[in-house]
């Protein structure tokens, strides 16, 4: 299955949290990934007394079940020393499924498509990268979405190429 999923960091050595759940991911033996977005600096978005984030998205093949992909996200948020505190607080490695090819899941431990990307420009803006053309549930494209959230505050800035960071 294809899948997208993204990621965010804003505590401690951000980069490296990224470079290493990627890392743990590619390790897995039902996991491969396939590409994986430049990086951007984002201003926090809902909680905003916090550090900025590194955010980035990565499209894997897998597979794995929905439910063991989240499982496997969980575990390696937790190897990297993600402590579950407040939501939407600060993080070390924040690892959501954005799409699960073109399954739709509703239940409280596990929305897909992810409920709140379609409005967020740091999910967005890397997804865009890989995938433009790929349309949401409600028909509308990556890029479209994106055009629309032109006029709005939130700030995401290019940061650089994984490779070129590590
Ligand atoms: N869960 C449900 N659906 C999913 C899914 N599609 N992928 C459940 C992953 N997990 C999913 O997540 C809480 C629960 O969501 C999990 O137990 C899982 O069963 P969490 O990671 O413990 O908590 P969270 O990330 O604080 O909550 P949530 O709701 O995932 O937050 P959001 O909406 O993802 O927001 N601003 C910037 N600039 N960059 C960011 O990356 N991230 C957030 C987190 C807020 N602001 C941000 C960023
Ligand atoms: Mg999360």
């Amino acid at each position: 299955m294809s899948v997208f999923i993204s990621l965010g960091s804003n505590l401690g050595n951000r980069i490296n949290y990224l470079q290493q759940a990627l890392a743990l991911l590619e390790r897995h033996e039902q996991i491969t990934v396939v590409a994986v977005s430049s990086i951007y600096e984002t201003a926090p978005v809902g909680k905003t007394d916090q550090g900025w984030f590194l955010n980035a998205v990565a499209e894997l093949e897998t597979a794995l079940s929905p439910w063991e992909l989240l499982n496997v996200l969980q575990l390696v948020e937790r190897r990297l020393g993600r402590r579950r505190e407040e939501r939407w607080g600060p993080r070390t490695i924040d690892l959501d499924i954005l799409f699960y090819d073109r399954l739709t899941i509703n239940h409280p431990c596990l929305t897909v498509p992810h409920p709140r990307a379609h409005e967020r420009a740091f999910v967005l803006v890397p997804l865009s990268e890989l995938a433009p053309d790929f349309k949401f549930p409600g028909g509308k494209t990556v890029d479209e979405l994106l055009s629309e959230l032109e006029n709005s505050e939130q700030k995401v800035l290019f940061f650089g190429k994984l490779n070129d960071k590590i």
